[in-house]
């Protein structure tokens, strides 16, 4: 780890000449050894504005200063109003070579050519030396201003810096453990994809999101996006007046930046989804509860913890099973003595019988030795990144000696769709209904890019006690599979945007903060090269996206009418419109506990990616009842909810302490009752873009107070979730707004007054919720031990209304898997002052056995009763019985 100290030196820039005074930063890049302060800029000329666009020609203003690379003499600048709310602005070589992201990892979003004169950003720029801004015309907000340094666009190095306000509310650019509200401070982010065991602060982490919102009360939000996947650092700066600025360094790709207009959070997050594509929907049973061990010895035992949940009564969806199930750690093998085929396949059908579901893990490095079917298949189908005698480029992950795929060639994803359908065939392998790809930052043991992954050099990782059937010591690759490699030779790739060449590829002079080493340390060597021509240096970032991508095609091949489940350790910005995400090895500790909340609310907020959750308890280290019974009800209001830890670990299923098993009932039996509200807010997030979970402001965007809250969230838009979250206490102080509330526990009503609220004791099963006033709170009435089991129940619709007397809330339903939906129902629900109506769409009827009905109606904060219903005094609600059909719009009146 790098300390602070060491990070910000007091190096200070040369003020260059400029309209608004040039702030004097702390010039963190200036202290790796480059005079940045002679770079000239550039100057603009050719401008071209159309209705719909401007266009200039950007030429390096003077003599080159060569920082970190040599300058690009020519650039251009394309602008496109695209849409109304969004500006894309692209700076670029004009020879077309550096690198720039694939469109088969991120598509381009659709140039819909708005005029503008229409548009709510306007771009102006100023020609020499070349600056330019993003204003927002409702309010002349500047939201983006780059005048304050010089752009400089050199072969290794590309620096960009905008304006900030004074203390300004920043969130995003994921994946970090750091604050949800960024620190302004001089504060530093790197976005180089690695393994990052106890995922640290201040560090660079599993995947790489370069977009951040900034958020100006009533002033409204916006959204900024930098299309660029190589590494980078980006600084958020402050100097010693108080200017602000941020500042991007990136060693290589271009400036494509997509300015998103809001103006509220949820637009900007709607306007993201817009450019980096909407999330996929899952399965109605990815909301059930999880549970997986590294350290599940064998299948008796992987039954034996399903048969202990089942008899503590804590109801389990999904079981898990880690890489023990495999034959050496090899993808696409059983352990034939520990989880031989026959009994898999009985694991399976029972857990399908008992409505259960079943999920197993897979690595990227491919066990590089003759005696893997998986590999000689992949070898001869040449999925394989290249050495450069163009044999398999070797690593070394769980097997030993791995050969990468690369997820760029098109036969890998077929090599990899056959794997799937060989192994995980319904009638002769494991039928599983779900899959989790781990390791693909990609994590590679052999820890530098001289490391030679040999046997003896890098035994494979500790990690179960040695198995008889793994072959160890793990032979080394076999010489007469040193195949001539045809796809790397001499590929013309200028003017393709296929990534300069000639860079220096592990030791670029400008350094990305990485901590663990440098910039190819442990993992594949960012000189290889891809299979269409790009380079590992380039699109390292994407490794475990593009892996992702190639995952879910393989789960859609084998199950083409079903939604895919895949679970991914190494995301990059719009991942999440087919996979998702848990916030990787966490630890076994409090401060890992209140971390999951940041990260969630940045992943589905910021990042489009909302079946986010934690390891539930901890991964790493031990950990115990008061710490697990917390996360038990916490994780239960997060999205992706799964126990899972690490093999040297104690055993921390629910069901192994009794005040655990009561948290976890409890929270499980809340969680099940509300899986169809937030299914909904699931799916409206996959089809409009606004989060299922919504940070503080989201709701309550002019309350200044709410700005930085990262220990509370709302789930869904109605349930305000504020946790205990300092150690073994049994005291919160906890923010309520100004607003009606609820207390969910008890339906007594509280009157937020924003401000603080303290509670001295909350039980260890217990977690304070309120329900935010003018909501509509459809649950199930009962819960159940599977969510099979859960769809049975009838409705209960929950009213709380607000201050003016009215509530709304709604209401989707569909099968639950399929990919198209025969029917849904799409169902609004209203109050207004005692008027109840639900009405919308009906067509979902239920599958066999389901419910569609509603009990009962129950309504908060009721003073006197109706004409119907059955008041309770004592708590100030009205209960109307049902039942009532979701099958046509209906409704009654107090
Ligand atoms: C950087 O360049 C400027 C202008 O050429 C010069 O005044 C300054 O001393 C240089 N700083 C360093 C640290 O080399
Ligand atoms: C399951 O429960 C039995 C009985 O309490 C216990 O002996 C066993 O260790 C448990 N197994 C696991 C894997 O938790
Ligand atoms: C990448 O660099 C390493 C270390 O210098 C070298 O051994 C290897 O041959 C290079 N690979 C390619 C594909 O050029
Ligand atoms: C492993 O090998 C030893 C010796 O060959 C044998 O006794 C044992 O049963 C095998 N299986 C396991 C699971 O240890
Ligand atoms: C609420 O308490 C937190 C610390 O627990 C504090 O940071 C915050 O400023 C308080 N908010 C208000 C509105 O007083
Ligand atoms: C973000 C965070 O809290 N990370 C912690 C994970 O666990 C390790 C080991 O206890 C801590 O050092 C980290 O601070």
């Amino acid at each position: 780890m790098f300390s602070p100290k060491v990070l910000f030196g007091l190096f200070t820039c040369v003020s260059l000449v400029s309209a608004v005074p040039t702030p004097q930063y702390a010039s963190i890049a200036a202290r790796q050894d480059a005079n940045v302060s002679s770079c000239p800029g550039y100057a603009a000329s050719n401008v071209v504005k159309t209705e719909t666009s401007v266009t200039a020609d950007l030429t390096l203003a003077g003599a080159a200063c060569n920082a970190y690379g040599e300058d690009i003499t020519n650039l251009k600048l394309l602008v496109e109003y695209q849409t109304d709310d969004r500006l894309h602005v692209n700076i670029y070589d004009a020879d077309l070579n550096v690198f720039q992201v694939q469109e088969e990892a991120v598509p381009l979003p659709k140039n819909e050519k708005a005029s503008s004169s229409d548009a709510s950003l306007e771009f102006n720029l100023v020609e020499k030396p070349f600056s330019f801004t993003v204003k927002r015309k409702e309010n002349g907000e500047v939201l983006f201003d780059t005048s304050s340094s010089q752009l400089i666009f050199e072969t290794q190095y590309v620096r960009l810096q905008t304006r900030l306000p004074k203390n300004p509310h920043l969130y995003g650019f994921g994946e970090h453990t750091d604050p949800f509200h960024l620190p302004t401070d001089n504060y530093r982010r790197s976005l180089l994809n690695a393994e990052s065991p106890n995922i640290p602060e201040n560090s660079n982490l599993y995947g790489s999101h370069p977009v951040y919102f900034e958020h100006r009360g009533d002033k409204g939000t916006h959204g900024v996006f930098l299309r660029n996947s190589d590494p980078m650092n980006i600084f958020i700066l402050r100097d010693s007046a108080g200017n602000q600025a941020l500042e991007y360094d990136t060693i290589g790709g271009v400036l494509d930046f997509y300015f998103l207009a809001g103006k509220s959070p949820a637009e900007v997050s709607k306007q993201y989804a817009d450019v980096v594509g909407y999330s996929a929907m899952f399965p109605y049973w990815t909301l059930g509860f999880h549970q997986c061990k590294y350290g599940y010895w064998d299948v008796n035992m992987v039954a034996e913890v399903v048969a202990n949940y089942s008899t503590a009564g804590i109801p389990l969806e999904v079981m898990w099973t880690d890489i023990d199930y495999m034959n050496g750690r090899q993808d696409f093998t059983l352990d034939t003595e520990r989880f031989p085929m026959k009994k898999m396949q009985e694991l399976v059908t029972t857990l399908h019988q008992r409505g259960q579901r079943y999920v197993l893990i897979l690595d990227p490095g491919t066990h590089a030795t003759a005696d893997l079917e998986t590999y000689t298949r992949g070898h001869e189908q040449d999925v394989f990144l290249k050495a450069a005698d163009g044999s398999d480029l070797l690593g070394v992950q769980w097997p030993g000696v791995v050969a990468w795929p690369d997820w760029f060639a098109p036969q890998t994803s077929d090599w990899w769709t056959d794997e799937f359908e060989r192994f995980f065939n319904p009638e002769t392998g494991v039928n599983l209904d779900g899959i989790w790809v781990d390791m693909n930052e990609a994590s590679n043991f052999c820890s530098n890019p001289q490391c030679s992954p040999t046997p003896e050099g890098n035994p494979p990782a500790p990690g179960n006690a040695p198995r008889n059937n793994t072959g160890r010591p793990i032979p080394g690759f076999p010489v007469d599979f040193q195949p001539t490699n045809s796809k790397l030779k001499a590929r013309d790739t200028s003017g393709e945007m296929k990534g300069l060449p000639n860079r220096e590829w592990f030791n670029p002079k400008y350094t990305v903060y990485n901590h663990r080493g440098g910039l190819s340390d442990f993992t594949i060597q960012t000189n290889t090269t891809n299979y269409d021509g790009t380079k590992q240096y380039d699109t390292h970032n994407m490794y475990g996206h593009m892996m992702a991508l190639t995952t879910r095609k393989a789960m859609l091949a084998r199950r083409p009418e079903l939604r895919p489940m895949v679970l991914t350790r190494s995301t990059f910005a719009g991942s999440g419109r087919e996979v998702t995400h848990w916030f990787g090895d966490n630890h076994s500790d409090w401060e890992d506990y209140r971390t999951t909340i940041r990260q969630m609310l940045a992943f589905v907020a910021m990042h489009q990616m909302p079946m986010v959750g934690s390891d539930v308890c901890g991964f790493n280290g031990d950990t115990d009842e008061f710490l697990c019974a917390r996360w038990a009800l916490l994780g239960a209001f997060q999205p992706f909810y799964r126990n899972h830890a690490e093999l040297s670990t104690i055993h921390q299923e629910f069901y192994q302490w009794p005040l655990v098993t009561e948290a976890a009932k409890k929270a499980i039996d809340t969680r099940y009752k509300l899986m169809d509200y937030i299914y909904t807010a699931l799916y409206y997030q996959t089809k409009t873009g606004v989060p299922m979970i919504n940070p503080l402001f989201y709701l309550y965007p002019n309350d200044a107070n709410t700005f930085a809250i990262q220990e509370q969230w709302f789930y869904g838009d109605a349930l305000l979730i504020s946790p205990v979250t300092t150690d073994y206490s049994n005291q919160v102080t906890f923010y309520l707004p100004e607003d009606t509330f609820y207390d969910y526990w008890t339906g007594a009503p509280v009157e937020g007054k924003g401000a603080n609220v303290t509670v001295n004791d909350v039980a260890w099963t217990d977690i304070p919720v309120h329900i935010r006033g003018g909501t509509i709170i459809p649950h199930r009435q009962n819960s159940a031990s599977t969510t099979k089991e859960l769809r049975k129940q009838d409705f209960t619709i929950l009213v709380a209304p607000g201050k003016d007397g009215k509530a709304s809330g709604r209401l989707y339903l569909d099968e639950g898997e399929k990919i198209e939906q025969p029917a849904v129902s799409e169902i609004q629900f209203s109050w207004d002052n005692g008027k109840f109506s639900a009405t919308g769409s009906f067509a979902y009827g239920g599958m066999s056995g389901e419910s569609v009905s509603v009990a009962k109606v129950k309504v908060l904060g009721q003073t006197k009763a109706g004409n119907m219903g059955t008041w309770d005094s004592s708590m100030n609600t009205v209960e109307v019985q049902g039942p009532w059909k979701l099958a046509g719009a209906w409704g009654f009146e107090f």
